[in-house]
């Protein structure tokens, strides 16, 4: 081997330094926005494992989980415990459950039974809640700014807050149930 040749580990180093290097820079420029771009990237896969934990207890069950957000408890968590009834259940199905569950910005994710077309067959709905687990629809402490709840759209779904199957909060019209700062994604319907 040529003594001043790179090998391929050296490369390797190299190329990972540069790649601390280049985060620490990026980091330094605009702290705020990596931080929220990390919060992002978490509560995207959290959602993306929710939603397959929901079809799993679908395809076993052959119903739908009953909405779990705030002041639900564990008992009450279908994807956690067994709930009377309902036969196949081969949970858990989701580690820690749904009902004590805080995204990153401090708010409960939640799941919400809501019929939205009001076509009398209920979707199942992830919510980023603005409310913090087992406090009250009047807590706000964990609104999630706009940019965000659109890059997340943009992410599952097609980038309009107003469309598709994730919304803003209080672009749903539903007399209240959802607000602004959260964001609810449709993740399951039948039938419709
Ligand atoms: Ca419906
Ligand atoms: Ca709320
Ligand atoms: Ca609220
Ligand atoms: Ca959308």
């Amino acid at each position: 081997m040529k003594k001043n040749a790179f090998t391929v580990l050296e490369l390797l180093v190299v190329i990972s330094i540069i790649g601390i290097l280049s985060s620490i820079v990026l980091w330094s420029l605009n702290p705020k926005k990596t931080i929220e771009e990390a919060k992002m990237g978490a509560v995207i896969q959290e959602l993306l494992e929710i939603k397959n934990a929901v079809t799993m207890y679908v395809l076993d069950t052959g119903t739908f989980p009953q909405t779990c957000r705030l002041n639900c408890t564990a008992a009450d968590d279908n994807l956690l415990t067994q709930p009377s009834g309902v036969s196949n259940w081969r949970g858990p199905y989701l580690k820690g459950g749904l009902w004590n569950r805080k995204h990153p910005w401090g708010g409960q994710i939640g799941l919400v039974l809501y019929d939205s077309n009001g076509n009398g067959r209920p979707e199942v709905w992830l919510v980023l809640d603005d409310d913090a687990p087992g406090t009250n629809i009047w807590d706000n402490s964990g609104k999630i700014p706009q940019d965000i709840l659109e890059k997340i759209d943009k992410m599952v779904d097609d980038g309009d807050l107003d469309g598709g199957n994730m919304f803003l909060g209080d672009n749903m019209n539903t007399g209240g149930i959802f607000a602004p700062g959260e964001g609810a994604w449709r993740v399951y319907r039948v039938g419709e």
